[in-house]
């Protein structure tokens, strides 16, 4: 992203002065989908796409001035109002804003232009990729950075559940946050104990592509899924007083079977992808500890299955695309991140790329009307005050 852009339009839209500029990345995932709010585990690395936003006080006690360059849409707003702004990316702003404050951030009134390049509603988390990106400069601007990357990163997940009416997990907030170059992270989101990887797999690529239906998580039935998880592990901790039961990270697949009939088909169908998807991680990690990458693509491609048979956050756009990788003898393939749209991450031999980008592009068009945008994933470094 151009960081001239970006000056260029704060200078235009508030005093002529300069601020301070921060980046934040979206991700990708590679295997480990909603698990996270389950307790388990995730795969995922930052990518070379993201926010970049200027932001200077501006010697106001609580007046936000905000401008999104994209939008090409300016909004100000005191952010002690008790409601906020309107407009939904304003309240990315409002929400970490006051998420910071109970951190302890002493923070006062601001301007802020920001951009960005992470595609929106694509599933690559443009929107933690803004709280991450407004955490590290209200952090650094008010706080003397003395908030820890891990407080910063549960701002940003209070900033959805609390503003944005997403109640999400840590995965995006964590890998935006620490994400590194060249290496995905697997993370417990139970411990919240991980470790990088290095993820250079020779002789392959990681590609995305977009079907360019829009996701959203806001008003979709994410929240749904949400519930139907925690719904059975209630059914389960009622069964077994003896034990403690917080996710399905503490479920077995025998106390699954024991509640199937009262929670009905819908919600175990929901918690059985969450079980096999916790042991699909595992076995993916081992396996590319092994450098063994078709095992990694087949677990990929049984993770496409559960989503969109079992969890049911697929689309016909993302089975189709998930299909012609399959034709195209693409080693794995699956929905990326909460579904309902965005893109396929997709892992593929270095000599079938070239056949199976174009061969997608041509058979989408021809049946959507539209060619998926394609992004090669260069796992890059995570939020970070850029001067
Ligand atoms: C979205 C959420 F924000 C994440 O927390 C995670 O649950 C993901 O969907 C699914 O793995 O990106």
């Amino acid at each position: 992203m151009d960081i001239e852009f970006v000056r260029s339009r704060f200078i235009k839209h508030f005093d002529g002065k300069t601020g301070n500029i921060y980046a934040s990345p979206g991700r990708i995932n590679l295997i480990g989908e909603h698990t996270d709010y389950n307790g388990g585990f995730v795969f995922p690395g930052a990518v070379d796409k993201g926010i970049m936003a200027e932001m200077r006080p501006n010697g106001t006690e609580s007046t936000i001035r905000a401008y999104s360059i994209d939008l090409k849409d300016r909004v100000d707003f005191d952010f002690h109002d008790g409601k906020g702004p309107r407009a939904s990316w304003a309240r990315y702003i409002y929400g970490i804003t006051l998420e910071m404050e109970k951190l302890g951030v002493p923070v006062k009134g601001f301007n802020i232009a920001f951009a960005g390049d992470v595609p929106l509603g694509a599933g690559m988390s443009s929107s933690a990729a803004m709280e991450s990106c407004f955490a590290c400069g209200l952090n650094d601007l008010f706080g003397d950075n003395k908030v820890s990357k891990w407080d910063m990163v549960l701002a940003g997940q209070a900033t959805e559940h609390n503003y944005c009416g997403v109640n999400c997990g840590i995965m995006d907030q964590f890998a935006s946050v620490f994400g590194q170059a060249g290496k995905l992270m697997r993370l417990d989101c139970r411990s919240r104990e991980f470790e990088y990887f290095p993820f250079d797999p020779k002789g392959y690529k990681l590609v995305l592509l977009n079907s360019c239906v829009k996701h959203e998580l806001a008003g979709s039935p994410y929240n749904d899924r949400r519930n139907s998880c925690e719904n059975v592990v209630k059914h389960i901790a009622a069964k077994h007083p003896e034990g403690t039961f917080e996710t399905l990270r503490d479920c077995t697949w025998e106390q699954l079977e024991e509640v199937r009939a009262e929670v009905g088909e819908e919600d175990y169908s929901r918690a059985h992808f969450v079980l096999g998807e916790k042991d699909r991680v595992l076995a993916v990690c081992d396996a590319l500890v092994a450098g063994d990458y078709e095992t990694v693509g087949k677990k990929m491609y049984e993770t496409h299955e559960g989503l969109s048979k079992e969890y049911e956050v697929s689309c016909e756009e993302l089975d189709f695309l998930n299909d012609i990788a399959k034709e195209c003898g693409v080693t794995g393939s699956r929905i990326m991140g909460g579904g309902f749209g965005g893109c396929t991450i997709n892992l593929v031999k270095d000599e079938l790329y070239d056949d199976f980008i174009a061969t997608a592009k041509k058979k989408y068009y021809e049946k959507y009307g539209k060619a998926p945008k394609v992004y090669d994933v260069i796992i890059s470094d995570g939020s970070r005050k850029i001067c």
